[in-house]
């Protein structure tokens, strides 16, 4: 049985910085995430046919850290499907990996979409969010897409859910996208270890979430632009707290910041944040978003994105063989990409 998922990142207005469990991943806060329409994550999971998990990442067989994640992963879906079958994944990821712009978020989204079709399970919405959870901390939120709420809680109560909100757009200004220098699960841990901020940090966004619901839903776009500028500086400055301290802002990142507060002086819609990594992404609205580009090119690779779909399956198939030991269609076999 093969599926197919489609996934697109989210940037958090307000964000998710710290674990309350590790081994579930609940959030200590919960989070309020715009979903983009760019860098979608196209994935497929093929159950059966090969001996091991197998991860195809962007045409690269992928034997490290994420094929060992994959597997962790697929485990809790054979868990949920009474099934001890393993998988091939293949995946195509558009979102620069690991430079801080939520490719976990749409990877984990895409293959708990996938993973669930392919062992049969049949999930509701909010128990594929709570699956993706799993995977990934962000993913959660790429499953609901739009505007969504991550909710703290338990682990039936972790989930995410669409919320009203205005019409709202996102320029994300690409400074680097290379790999970070310390990934955000490490970046975590060991705020929440050193960092002084940290418990101002989980007080403080507990609040900015119910302060955020609320501008959502009264489509005070203004308030829901300072709130997040807000958020985002607040948690690098817990971050930064850390000892020894990460610093994901560089001299470049802060020169946007400027550049968005100068832009908003000058009467456009816009307001910065920033993941765990240098980029940085504007908020602004879909009338805005074209001039906001504009202003912003020079500073990086500039990309408009609009409000972006939920995670969704384009569609499962039965493999027209049903040899165990015949390739999957489109799967890559560790021995015929090793040249
Ligand atoms: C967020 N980030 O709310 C925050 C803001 C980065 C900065 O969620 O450990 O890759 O897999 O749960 O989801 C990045 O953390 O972490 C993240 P795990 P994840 O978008």
């Amino acid at each position: 049985m093969t599926a197919t998922a489609v996934a697109h990142p989210n940037i958090a207005l307000v964000k998710y910085w710290g674990k309350a469990d590790a081994s579930l991943a609940l959030p200590a806060t919960g989070s309020v995430s715009m979903g983009l329409d760019v860098f979608p994550t196209t994935t497929s999971v093929t159950v059966g046919g090969s001996a091991e998990d197998t991860l195809t990442l962007n045409g690269s067989v992928s034997t490290d850290g994420a094929l060992v994640r994959v597997t962790q992963f697929l485990d809790l879906v054979r868990e949920l499907a009474g099934s001890s079958a393993r998988a091939s994944v293949v995946t195509e990821n558009t979102v620069p990996t690991g430079a801080g712009l939520a490719s976990s978020a749409s990877g984990f989204a895409a293959l708990a979409t996938a993973a669930a079709a392919a062992y049969g399970l049949d999930l509701s919405a909010r128990d594929l969010s709570r699956l993706a959870r799993r995977g990934s901390g962000s993913a959660t939120r790429s499953i609901p897409g739009g505007v969504a709420v991550w909710h703290a809680g338990d682990d039936e109560g972790s989930y995410a859910e669409p919320i009203p909100a205005p019409p709202m757009a996102m320029v994300v200004v690409t400074i680097d996208a290379g790999p970070k220098a310390i990934g955000s699960r490490e970046a975590m841990r060991r705020t929440i270890a050193t960092s002084p901020f940290y418990p101002a940090w989980v007080t403080s966004t507990t609040e900015t979430v119910g302060d955020m619901l609320t501008a959502c839903a009264a489509g005070d776009f203004a308030r829901i632009g300072e709130l997040t500028e807000s958020n985002a500086l607040r948690m690098h400055a817990t971050i930064e707290g850390a000892f020894p301290p990460i610093r994901y802002l560089n001299a470049r990142s802060v020169a946007v910041f400027d550049a968005v507060a100068e832009l908003r002086a000058a009467g456009l819609p816009a307001y910065a944040t920033a993941d765990a990594g240098p980029n940085v992404v504007v908020l602004t609205t879909p009338e805005d978003r074209a001039a906001v580009a504009t202003a912003l090119t020079g500073f990086g690779d500039v990309i408009e994105s609009g409000t972006g779909p939920g995670a969704y399956l384009l569609g499962s198939e039965v493999p027209a063989t049903q040899d165990p030991e015949a390739p999957a269609p489109g799967v890559v076999r560790p021995e015929e990409s090793a040249e």
